[in-house]
């Protein structure tokens, strides 16, 4: 069990390992080692839309509040195709900062697509850009991006955010009796979470605060352990030692 506080003390306090988001009450860590849940956004409702018959996987893991489930292609199809997610959110503090952090993978065998994942805001007239994928970033690998959301992307307490994804797989080079070479590019999605912040008179996140009360109260609660189990030890074999004397003195 000591063992245990302090290397999960060791942990909270390598900076290498702990990832703060400025996220209330919200501490992330690479291991998903501790997450409070912002309640203060609420996912009112989605869509999927496109070509979602070319999925082998439900819409539904998209916004499952699950990270290991992701929406997957029928990855034998030759063509174009895209399905567009789009998440309408109502957050209590219309005020408030916001912040969308997502998963996906981006595969790529051979370049088909400039710009295979979109996601965009909507400013209560129009969609705006907040993010697009370059066919050379994070290429055949999952990975995770925490965009800033403008103010402007909160509208009436309500903020709607939509996701493009896409497919494209075509053969290059059939010319009999070479063996054609098959392109294939896509980007698959996990999950997305949007998230708010309050940022305080010093500009330290909350979520940073919280953290350095959770790692003391650990180091402390390992202290008071250790200190606990050496002072028995001391108080037993000193006793014993009475004991033993006494019956010495008893016996002779
Ligand atoms: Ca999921």
């Amino acid at each position: 069990m000591r063992n245990l506080i302090l290397f999960v003390s060791l942990l909270l306090v390598s900076s290498s390992e702990l990832v703060l988001t400025p996220i209330s009450g919200k501490i992330q860590t690479n291991g998903a080692l501790l997450v409070v849940a912002d309640e203060t956004i609420k996912l009112d409702s989605y869509t999927c839309t496109g070509d979602v018959d070319k999925l082998t996987s439900p819409c539904q893991n998209a916004v499952d509040g699950e990270w290991k489930t992701k929406l997957t292609w029928n990855n034998t199809l030759l063509g174009d195709f895209c399905v567009i997610i789009t998440e309408n959110y109502s957050l209590q503090d219309p005020t408030s900062n916001i912040s969308w952090k997502f998963k996906a993978y981006h595969y790529r065998e051979g370049s088909l697509i400039p710009k295979p994942m979109r996601i965009e805001f909507w400013n209560g007239s129009s969609w705006k850009e907040l993010y697009e994928l370059d066919d050379t970033d994070h290429t055949n690998e999952d990975f995770i991006e925490v965009l800033s959301v403008p103010k402007e992307a909160l509208v009436n307490g309500k903020t709607a955010i939509k996701t493009t994804l896409m497919y494209s797989s075509h053969v290059a080079g059939a010319i009999p009796p070479s063996y054609p070479e098959r392109l294939l590019h896509y980007v698959e999605f996990f999950e997305a979470e949007l998230s708010s912040y309050n940022e305080n008179n010093g500009g330290v996140p909350i979520s940073f605060l919280f953290a350095l009360v959770i790692t003391a109260a650990i180091i402390f609660g390992g202290l008071v352990i250790m200190h606990k189990r050496s002072r028995p030890r001391g108080d037993i074999q000193h006793r014993g030692l009475k004991e033993l004397g006494g019956f010495r003195e008893i016996g002779s």
